[in-house]
């Protein structure tokens, strides 16, 4: 018919302004596509397309789109798109996604007619809008365009937002497409979570044990900018943000950020005098991962990872929950990488159920939905607690009379925490608000369990896909008798677990182990590997 000629048209047209120079297949993993920012050229303006028809499809709703490649190196790039209510992509629309990226320049046109359009009864012609956000890389810029010639293309509304992390990218679709969840503005964002961490932090009496003084390393990226645009919304007798790796000079992601603390175990080497009794605070390239440390009486490096802020939220989150006689179920869902001690120390001290979920924060963020108010996070510090409807209206209207400071203070943390997905610097709010409202050191928080010693190492293998998983990714399947050989070796280990899987983000092997000493699980990390390959 008239219409579908003339979309294919135009597909036609704009599409040569973003030919697809190669033939290096792209998909779209647990981050979205995301590979050499030089190969990306076609796939954004693809992702124009898709996101206009996936906003048109579902009665124009807000969607997403984030160009970044998070916490990988800065020449490498990517792009996700954001479902209306903040989260992850739709599988069969992920399926799509990758499809539709491969195909060559001739093949798109019909097949955006036969994939879209037909199958999901889509008017191209009906309104739509589309959110843009892009990180810190020069890359970006560049590709930013490509996404909004695809938008064009279909002709759709689009605001871009320019620079901005991901997970302000989740929170203004969100609330873009539920207003009880806030203003759709950059600016209703910085007032809705620094409102309720203002309110919290002025409560109660003195204290005597926190300290408010922080050091963020903004991983030179737009978590820098963001957390500057908190620092001047707080009071600083609030708490006093000294903000390093500000990308005012060295590269993103460069010997800095969340992923080289958690994956090294060690401080970005250019704090050169590593200071005592602050907290550091790392946040990775997008900022939505988020890593402590500091550096304890003897000098030694010390570091709280995803797993400890997760028990921390689950020990106040679940303490307020008590303290307000509410009927919410609480519960913790981890991936496969979290610390036994963790998860020892929630199911056992804290006596609150843990499930375990296969990598990747939307296979964690849905389990998490079973619960009222479901904390999840990897041990790379991606993670938050979810709130679901039923529990924020609950908690809102318990609060309104102020009557139990304990239900106030639940609601406040609704407010600090951006419940659609992991988000560094909502976590770091909500972390800080719990150690004043404890009144408690970085040392009090981490006495609570000692961590495992353990080691994660990248294999590189001719072919990844050779290995597959089961059981939330903890046990192989195939090849076969693989498993086997690594339950011989675990056994020979004091505390030993281990586990191997194919990596959703790198052509690599992943290898975990811990074990009773960190001499051992470096060892035990080692025989696995060897056995595998
Ligand atoms: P892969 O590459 O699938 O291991 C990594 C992280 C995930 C998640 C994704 C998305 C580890 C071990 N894996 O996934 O937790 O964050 O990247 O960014 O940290
Ligand atoms: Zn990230």
């Amino acid at each position: 018919n008239a219409s579908e000629v003339l979309l294919k048209q135009y597909v036609t047209d704009n599409a040569s302004q973003h030919p697809r120079k190669h033939d290096t297949f792209i998909g779209y993993g647990t981050a979205g596509f995301r590979t050499g920012a030089d190969l990306l050229d076609h796939v954004m303006f693809r992702v124009g397309l898709i996101s206009a028809l996936r906003s048109k499809s579902l009665g124009g709703k807000a969607i997403g789109v984030m160009i970044t490649a998070s916490h990988n190196p800065e020449p490498d790039n990517g792009v996700k798109l954001v479902d209306p209510l903040g989260e992850m992509l739709a599988p069969d629309w992920e399926k799509l996604s990758t499809s539709l990226a491969n195909l060559s320049d001739d093949e798109l046109p019909q097949a955006i007619i036969e994939k879209l359009i037909k199958p999901y009864s889509i008017d191209w012609q009906a309104p739509g809008l589309v959110y843009l956000g892009r990180d810190t890389r020069p890359s970006s810029v560049a590709l930013a365009k490509a996404v909004i010639d695809g938008i064009a293309c279909i002709g759709c509304e689009l605001i871009d937002f320019d620079v901005v992390s991901t997970p302000i990218v989740h929170y203004l679709v969100a609330s873009r497409n539920d207003e009880s969840l806030g203003e759709p503005t950059r600016e209703g964002y910085l007032k809705k979570l620094s409102g309720g961490f203002r309110r919290v932090c002025s409560q109660g009496k003195e204290k005597t044990r926190y300290n408010p003084t922080i050091k963020v390393d903004g991983a030179n990226g737009v978590g820098a900018i963001v957390m500057k645009e908190f620092a001047d919304e707080i009071d600083s007798d609030i708490i006093k943000i000294d903000i390093v790796y500000d990308g005012s000079s060295g590269r993103l992601n460069h010997e800095c950020g969340a992923d080289f603390v958690k994956v090294n175990q060690t401080y970005p080497p250019g704090l050169i005098t590593p200071e005592k009794a602050i907290r550091f605070i790392s946040l990775d390239g997008d900022a939505d991962r988020v890593i402590y440390f500091y550096f304890d009486s003897n000098n030694a490096f010390r570091m709280l990872d995803g797993d400890k802020i997760a028990t921390l939220f689950a020990e106040h989150l679940g303490g307020l929950v008590k303290q307000s006689g509410l009927s919410l179920s609480i519960g913790l869902v981890q991936s496969a990488y979290a610390n036994g001690s963790s998860t020892n120390y929630i199911q056992d001290v804290l006596g609150i159920p843990v499930s375990c979920a296969p990598t990747g924060v939307k296979y964690l963020h849905h389990e998490a939905m079973k619960y009222d108010i479901g904390i999840y996070f990897e041990a790379n510090g991606h993670g938050t607690a979810a709130f679901s409807s039923k529990s924020l209206s609950l908690i809102k209207d318990a609060a309104k009379s102020g009557e139990n400071p304990a239900t106030v203070e639940l609601y406040e943390f609704t407010n600090i925490i951006n419940s659609t997905v992991g988000d560094a610097i909502s976590d770091l709010l909500a972390v800080e608000a719990i150690l004043y409202s404890r009144d408690w050191t970085i040392e009090d928080w981490d006495s609570k369990y000692a961590d495992l010693p353990n080691k994660l190492m990248k294999v590189l293998v001719k072919d990844r896909t050779v290995i597959t998983t089961a059981d939330a990714e903890r046990k192989v399947v195939t090849p076969e008798g693989v498993q086997s050989k690594i339950d011989n070796v675990v056994a020979k280990y004091k505390n030993g677990r281990s586990f191997v899987r194919p990596s959703g983000t790198e052509d690599v092997v992943r290898v975990y182990a811990e074990a009773d000493t960190k001499a051992n699980a470096d060892k035990l990390c080692s025989e696995v590997s060897a056995v595998v390959f």
